[in-house]
């Protein structure tokens, strides 16, 4: 099973989910920029606060602070690794890209979670975070497309991108995660 991954997909396709039940059968370390930049905001920190109010319009946190919350946790895993929700711009990708070549550690596979828009906008409404209000969600499908995207092409240039439907029940979407990666 490859080590190095990175899970790719809409707000809302089951990056997170999918990436804990990966992580805990396959012992890698979960990297989720989301779950980092909420606890920044739980802390009440200075930083917190300023991610807070991005994350609430749905826009995309800067790139140097999610960079340097990435780099700090990176460079201190031995035992393989599921990086979700980062990289999600073009910037963020080349900067993983350096920072990846100087640890030594190739990214070995993309699994790139595809859900259709009527479904995602769904499965977050029921969910209710704080930032899952319609015209929120609306905005973050929106930065997906013209942000995010681009890094599909990226990828499947590299040949390490693995396409899988994740509009299914949530273990069938896993089988077919394991079975991309096996
Ligand atoms: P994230 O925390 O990454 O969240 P997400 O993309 O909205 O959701 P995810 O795809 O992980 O969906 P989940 O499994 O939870 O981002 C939030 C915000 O943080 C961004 O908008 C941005 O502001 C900021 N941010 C994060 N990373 C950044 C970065 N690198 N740079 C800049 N800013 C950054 O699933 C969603 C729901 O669907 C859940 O309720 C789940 O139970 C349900 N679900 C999952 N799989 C299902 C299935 N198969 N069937 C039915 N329901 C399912």
């Amino acid at each position: 099973m490859k080590k190095k991954l990175l899970f790719l997909g809409p707000p809302g396709a089951g990056k997170g989910t999918q990436s804990v039940l990966f992580c805990k059968k396959y012992g890698l370390e979960h990297l989720s920029t989301g779950d980092l930049l909420r606890n920044e905001v739980s802390s009440g920190s200075v930083l917190g606060l300023k991610a807070a109010e991005i994350m609430n319009q749905g826009e995309l946190v800067s790139d140097e602070l999610v960079l340097s919350i990435v780099e700090n946790r990176l460079i201190n895993i031995t035992q393989g690794w599921l990086l979700d929700g980062f990289p999600r711009n073009v910037n963020q990708a080349n900067s993983l890209k350096k920072l990846l070549e100087k640890i030594n550690q190739p990214l070995e596979a993309v699994i790139l979670i595809k859900v259709p828009d009527d479904y995602l906008i769904k499965r977050l409404l029921e969910r209710g975070r704080q930032d899952d209000n319609e015209e929120v969600i609306t905005n973050r499908l929106k930065i997906y497309r013209e942000k995010t995207s681009p890094l599909i092409d990226l990828y499947s240039k590299q040949g390490i991108l693995k396409e899988i439907e994740g509009n299914a029940e949530i273990d069938v979407v896993f089988s077919c995660i394991e079975k991309a990666l096996g």
